[in-house]
């Protein structure tokens, strides 16, 4: 190269370097003029979380029809899952497994493991679960049919799909790993179990169960995990669980903290003292030895679940778009904390 041309040319650097440089400095001003009111959010940047694209995973799952291990729409479902996780530049594992439930059936189960940046030591865990109940014996009026479960099920696979989708595009954090798992035959449970609260949780939670005694990977650890419940309906309320609170109380404070200062605080609210003792966390925190929070709709004025929870009304049009959006959001900037470099 020519001097002159060398000297064009490390001009033209010095001025693209010096506007970008202008160009961060007036971005991060702005955000924070914006993020005044939240010093939490403020923090951090992340990437925005798509409600309308997590509604569409959860309506392409319901669309299968209820989602009963041993059926065609589980089979169906769960080869959708992966092929979408896959799809998003995932990584992912099947854990095949066959539990037999307290009413003497033996099913072809399988929890799906979906893992990015293999090679990050430091891991967060995100789960939900995506089998459908096979009977609604909370329906007033349809007991022996199976539960649509669009917030029972598949509003928390459709949020955490959409993180997926998000954390492919927009991968600009390295140093985290995060790995999602899909528990399988969570809802195949015997409501009316005198004592749902033992070991074998009245049959509840077969595949987190199964999980926490077998790990997809030997060793496997994670910095925390969060399981999520029941996000999809509309004015959903999700009080500090008492389970997750006597864990993983820190966490708990950390996600309420972020949904707050991001403004959802309506959804995050500060009860305590509800307790779910029969759910997918349990067996991560108590098997696993792994702290997991769970973000569950329950409501702190009455402490039952959302209002078609197991009926046949667990369906589409009670999800709704804003509750996706809270739930999201906050966990993309929750990890996007767990993954600024410290400086
Ligand atoms: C109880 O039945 C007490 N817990 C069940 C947890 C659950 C079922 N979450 C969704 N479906
Ligand atoms: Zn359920």
């Amino acid at each position: 190269m020519s001097d002159q041309r060398s000297a064009i040319a490390t001009r033209l650097l010095f001025w693209a370097y010096a506007s970008l440089l202008l160009f961060y400095s007036c971005r991060s001003r702005d955000s924070r003029h914006e993020n005044e009111q939240h010093p939490a959010a403020e923090a951090v940047q992340a990437p925005a979380f798509n409600a309308d694209s997590a509604y569409a995973f959860i309506e392409r799952q319901v669309g299968f029809g209820p989602r009963v291990p041993n059926t065609r729409p589980h089979v169906a479902c769960g080869d959708y899952l992966v092929k979408k996780l896959e799809s998003f530049g995932w990584k992912v594992i099947e854990q095949p497994f066959t539990p037999t439930t307290f009413d003497g059936k033996k099913l072809n189960a399988r929890n799906i493991i979906g893992v990015f940046n293999p090679e990050a030591k430091r891991r967060i865990l995100l789960a939900s679960h995506w089998d459908s109940r096979p009977f609604a014996d909370e329906d007033p009026h349809h007991k022996e049919k199976a539960v649509p479960a669009a917030n029972d099920g598949a509003s928390g696979v459709g949020v955490l799909l959409e993180l997926a989708r998000v954390l492919r595009a927009d991968s600009g954090r390295p140093d985290l790993g995060v790995d999602i798992i899909f528990f399988d035959a969570e809802d195949w449970g015997n409501s009316g179990s005198s004592s749902p609260d033992d070991e074998y949780m009245g049959g509840f939670c077969l595949g987190s169960q199964h999980w926490a005694r077998n790990k997809h990977i030997a060793n496997y650890s994670a910095y925390y995990g969060i399981l999520l419940d029941m996000v999809g309906a509309k004015d959903a309320r999700f009080p500090k669980e008492g389970i997750s609170m006597e864990y993983a109380g820190d966490i708990v404070n950390k996600v309420w903290a972020t949904g707050k200062a991001l403004g959802y605080g309506a959804y995050f609210v500060d009860n305590t003292g509800l307790r779910v003792g029969v759910d997918d966390h349990v067996a991560v925190n108590k098997i696993a030895r792994i702290p997991m929070i769970d973000i569950i709709h329950l409501d702190p004025s009455t402490g039952s679940f959302f209002d078609h929870w197991h009926t046949t009304n667990d369906t589409m049009e009670h999800i709704d778009p804003a509750t996706l959006k809270a739930v999201g959001q906050t966990l993309l900037h929750v990890l996007y904390q767990e993954s600024t470099p410290a400086l």
